[in-house]
């Protein structure tokens, strides 16, 4: 039996517990909301919706539901409201993450947990450090979305139909998102012979852009249907161990230069999580512009200890769980801040490229 749950009941949220549903990738989906009648109304409607469609998927309300989960999907939060960047979200959700962790660490141990609130990339490294989990259990949507915006930017540009088009976004969930054209195709053919650089920069910014966009369209929420499709997505890899590539949030070790970060790569995504962080064969410009977004989202979770007051980590886990290397929960942002002073000061030097010697060599002397 495959549960998925879903804290958060609002747009997302429920647009999500509905999808999961519909596809048939669990036989129970628990919601979750603050607002506690919300969640029994979802649950409801959804299961009745279910039972309309012919299908027997139930959705079951309330913390209780969400006991040995296979899969959390973690979208509570608040959504931006018109002029706001993501990142003010950072204190409020910031909270809402913490206590939501809590929850989820005792009631569902061993999931996979999705986490989907603003602003995306710190909170999932939020997320990851309050539930104690290995990395690999603990993974941000993002990518997939962006990657959709940008896929239906460049199907609409060239008037073709999106599943003719690939197209990948890395980095932040934000300004410092990292869109691939080199590696975008229309059927088949690369986006960079059909389209000027000026061009592709055009529909790369719409894309950076795409979620600002409807929130201000909107005027009030954020978006819901290419979210939760997005979400969908990485659910169903976990659930039926598609192991499919799928840019995701996730913890790198290393790979890209990044070290004990969270930013958006592609992942191989299965039953345990994240199988292995793959290189679709980047140049060096664009792993410049991964670990840009990786150092940024370096400095703001080194800033969130001060926002959420308190030390949301449990004692750190044995490393060796996750075969990787020997550093702890509260190193990853002492990390984060030992890089952000190494890189200031490299930088007035010109010799960022001994950032990763110097990093480790006050790493080695802490310990
Ligand atoms: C978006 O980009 C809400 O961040 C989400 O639409």
């Amino acid at each position: 039996m495959t549960t998925v749950a879903v804290i958060g009941a609002g747009m997302v949220g429920s647009s999500t517990a509905m999808r999961i549903g519909e596809a048939r990738l669990a036989d129970r989906i628990a919601i979750v909301d603050v607002r506690e009648g919300v969640a029994q109304a979802m649950a409801l409607d959804i299961t009745q919706a279910l039972a309309a469609m012919g299908n027997d998927g139930r959705c079951v309300a309330g913390w209780n539901a969400v006991g040995g989960a296979d899969v959390v999907v973690l979208t509570a939060g608040l959504p931006r409201s018109p002029g706001q960047s993501r990142s003010d979200l950072l204190a409020t959700n910031g909270k809402i993450v913490v206590d939501c962790c809590r929850e989820i660490r005792r009631r569902a141990p061993d999931s996979v947990v999705i986490v989907v609130t603003n602003p995306l990339d710190e909170m999932t490294a939020l997320a990851q450090r309050a539930l104690g989990f290995p990395a690999t259990r603990v993974i941000g949507m993002a990518g997939t979305l962006d990657s959709a915006r940008f896929r239906a930017a460049i199907a609409a540009r060239l008037d073709v139909p999106a599943s003719k088009v690939e197209a990948l976004t890395l980095g932040s969930h934000g300004e410092t998102m990292v869109p691939v054209p080199r590696l975008s195709t229309v059927n088949g053919r690369r986006l960079t012979e059909l389209l000027s650089e000026a061009e592709i920069e055009q529909l790369a910014e719409r894309t950076r852009e795409g979620g600002a966009e409807i929130v201000r369209l909107l005027e009030r929420g954020s978006a819901w249907w290419a979210p939760s499709a997005a979400i969908v997505d990485l659910v169903r890899s976990i659930v039926r161990d598609e192991r499919r590539v799928l840019p995701v949030c996730a913890m790198c070790r290393g790979q890209f230069g990044v070290r004990n970060t969270y930013v958006g790569v592609p992942a191989r995504l299965g039953a345990g999580g994240v199988v292995e962080i793959v290189d679709p064969g980047l140049t060096a410009a664009e792993v410049a512009g991964l670990r840009a977004a990786a150092e940024q989202i370096a400095s703001r979770v080194a800033d969130l200890d001060a926002v959420i007051g308190e030390d949301p980590a449990p004692p750190p886990p044995p490393e060796v769980a996750e075969g990787q290397l020997k550093v702890g929960v509260r190193d990853l942002v002492y990390e984060s801040r030992i890089r952000v002073e190494a890189r200031r000061a490299l930088a007035r030097e010109g010799a960022l490229h001994r950032l990763d010697d110097v990093v480790a060599a006050a790493l080695r002397r802490a310990r």
